[in-house]
């Protein structure tokens, strides 16, 4: 339910959540099916770190997601799926019709020796099965891990070892545009060195060909054939792992992010329903077009389970989803969707505006757009000029925009307007949430107190969407969220507070970058690049770009000299694309002899960054290196 229905609310519900914040999530939690009511509402601190909320309560997410709605929305959309090509037959599923889906599918999974506390890995295209093989999981108490498409095999077997997942669901493969992608291939690839799974279940989507194991691959549709649509859901504590979902980090190796069952509802909930001010009880019941909402994200992403899974579910929502790209067949796709589906609320990043801004008006011009009620952004700092050509153009200048700032490891919302109420400034996500506490920090950990400051992005207080743990590595979580700054949670980002106490988010102040939206660790990238046999070393920094937010710029050492450096360039391209997967391919590589580092052996990426930015002529005390002349050869040879 919207609770916040005005400014005036606003501040009062602010107050009272930082006032007392249990009362405040109690309240909201209250709304909700529970097996068993909680004991206690919470108990943390940021030390170890050990965050717990709804103590002692028991539930099933899925129960609240559909189960929940039946009496009521039996018959309403809950799932409209927008397939990738505009010909073939959109699909929909009511709230009784996902019921049984997920039903189905949960029986697939127990039928396939999967039981509660197991680690399922979800390598799976834009699909409905998609959303329906991860309530299925939550449904039976299985911990699924998402694993986006678009990563390639070496990605995907890191992070089906790291949780040690026994089950993998697929497809054999998946359409994106004007391609086929292959999934199960690349799942065969990557199991060469997963022995934990005994099991693959294949979704049949492309119809291309696969290999199946015998004993261990099974088709979906065969399986289904055996099974009921009536499933009990499994009851699990508040605390129980509902999923794991891997980011990148400032190390190769990506973190395993746990949420949690209790505390995950309750904040995607509460952060849907009040952000986009999606009010279902006050929508007619049955039909098709009771208030659409449309997460562009993919389900591989954070924003994807919160906003086009989850939270609009638990909201008796009904969510779209879309299978494609924004420029397939041409780059008036979303516009023609929003018109074709009557599309209320737009949810999408700042690098899709900017390329469909850079395609020009006439994509937008046939389409009417005016459905359209809130316009929503997520993923990346947005540019004043696109969230003017965003709220002018798509918005007719009759939508407000959230700009929302968040993160995996937030699980919901944190800093953002509450559509039509928070009066908006471009390129700021204005204000805290209910329940949410931040404060920015200078560099010795001193917090900044009033406003016209900036400092990095902490938070003092514990909310109930977040992360509990590092998948089997609690040390990693306490290391990179707790440990900068004793006693508060840090983001990772750089924040400006401005005079009117707006939230202006400056960027990533460590060696992640967000790539077209896409979280992705330098250290990774280069772990990628040096898989190619002739390179030494390598050094991957960001810079700027007009389309992507941050492009990937490359620094390589070749192991000798290659006399067709294009050559080298294309195979480090390919084998990037090999290992880690087309979103990680460098937009710029320069081939260098040499990188600078420090006489400890550390590289200086700050040197390297501003090389990477054009921005030569400030490259500080380079004086310190172990040898200087590096920085003069790359400066000359930059790309
Ligand atoms: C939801 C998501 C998290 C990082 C975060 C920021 C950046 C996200 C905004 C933003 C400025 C925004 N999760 N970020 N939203 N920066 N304004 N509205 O993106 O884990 O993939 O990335 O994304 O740097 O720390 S994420």
């Amino acid at each position: 339910m919207i609770s916040i229905n005005s400014f005036e609310d606003y501040k009062k519900q602010y107050a009272l959540s930082v006032q007392n914040p249990e009362q405040f999530w109690e309240d909201k939690a209250n709304q909700f099916v529970w097996k068993k009511k909680w004991d206690k509402v919470l108990e943390w601190n940021f030390e170890e770190p050990d965050v717990k909320w709804f103590l002692g309560g028991k539930l099933n997410i899925t129960e609240n997601c559909l189960d929940r709605h039946l009496k009521e929305r039996a018959h309403q959309t809950a799932l409209i799926w927008e397939p990738n090509n505009p010909n073939e037959a959109v699909r929909k599923f009511t709230y009784k019709e996902l019921h049984s889906e997920v039903c189905w599918f949960a029986n697939v999974l127990k039928n396939n020796g999967a039981k509660k506390g197991d680690r399922i890995c979800i390598y799976m295209p834009m699909v409905p099965e998609l959303a329906i093989a991860v309530l299925a999981c939550a449904r039976i108490g299985a911990i699924h891990s998402v694993v986006f498409g678009g990563f390639s095999f070496n990605s995907l077997s890191d992070r089906i070892h790291d949780a040690d997942c026994n089950l993998v669901i697929t497809a054999d493969g998946g359409f994106r545009g004007s391609k086929d992608i292959p999934l199960k291939s690349v799942v065969d690839e990557a199991l060469k060195t997963c022995p934990t799974v005994k099991k693959v279940i294949v979704l049949e989507r492309t119809k291309c060909n696969v290999t199946m194991l015998a004993d261990r691959d099974v088709w979906w549709h065969d399986e289904i054939k055996k099974v009921s649509d009536k499933c009990e859901v499994e009851i699990m504590d508040a605390e129980d792992m509902l999923f794991i979902l891997y980011t990148s980090g400032s190390t190769g190796k990506p973190k395993g992010v746990v949420h949690t069952c209790g505390g995950y509802m309750v904040y995607t909930a509460y952060t849907f329903e009040n952000v986009f001010q999606y009010d279902a009880t006050s929508l007619p019941l049955g039909g098709t077009k009771s208030g659409i909402f449309w997460c562009t994200a993919d389900i591989g992403w954070i924003t994807g389970h919160s906003y086009l899974v989850y939270g609009p579910l638990l909201a008796g929502a009904t969510t779209l989803m879309f299978e494609g790209i924004p420029t397939y067949p041409d780059a008036g796709r979303f516009w023609k969707i929003i018109d074709k589906h009557s599309v209320n609320i737009f949810y999408t990043a700042p690098t899709a505006i900017r390329s469909l801004e850079a395609m020009g008006l006439d994509f937008v011009k046939p389409y009417k757009l005016n459905s359209l009620r809130v316009l929503g952004s997520v993923g990346e700092p947005i540019n004043v000029e696109a969230w003017e050509w965003y709220y002018k153009n798509i918005g007719k200048e009759n939508c407000p925009i959230v700009d929302t700032w968040w993160q995996t490891e937030t699980g919901g919302i944190m800093i953002s307007p509450i559509a039509g109420i928070t009066v908006t400034k471009p390129g700021f996500a204005t204000l805290p949430l209910p329940g949410v506490q931040p404060v920015l920090l200078d560099e010795h950990g001193n917090e900044l107190l009033g406003n016209n400051v900036e400092g990095r992005l902490c938070m003092k207080f514990p909310w109930p969407g977040i992360i509990r743990t590092t998948y089997k590595n609690h040390a990693r979580c306490k290391e990179a969220y707790f440990s900068t700054f004793k006693n508060y949670y840090f983001t990772g980002d750089g924040c400006r507070r401005d005079a009117d106490g707006y939230y202006r988010i400056t960027g990533r102040v460590d060696d992640v970058i967000k790539v077209s939206g896409h979280l992705l660790g330098t250290a990774e990238i280069e772990n990628a690049i040096n898989e190619h046999p002739d390179i030494v070393e390598s050094a991957v920094v960001g810079f700027a770009h007009e389309i992507k937010g941050w492009g990937i710029y490359a620094y390589v050492i070749p192991d000798r000299e290659r006399k067709d450096s294009d050559e080298l360039k294309k195979e480090i391209t390919a084998t990037v694309n090999k290992f880690m997967g087309a979103i990680a391919k460098p937009d710029k590589i320069q081939i260098v002899s040499g990188l600078p580092k420090t006489r400890s052996g550390k590289i200086m990426r700050r040197i390297l960054r501003k090389i990477a930015e054009g921005d030569i002529n400030n490259l500080g005390d380079t004086s310190t290196l172990l040898d200087p002349a590096v920085v003069e050869e790359i400066v000359k040879g930059k790309v």
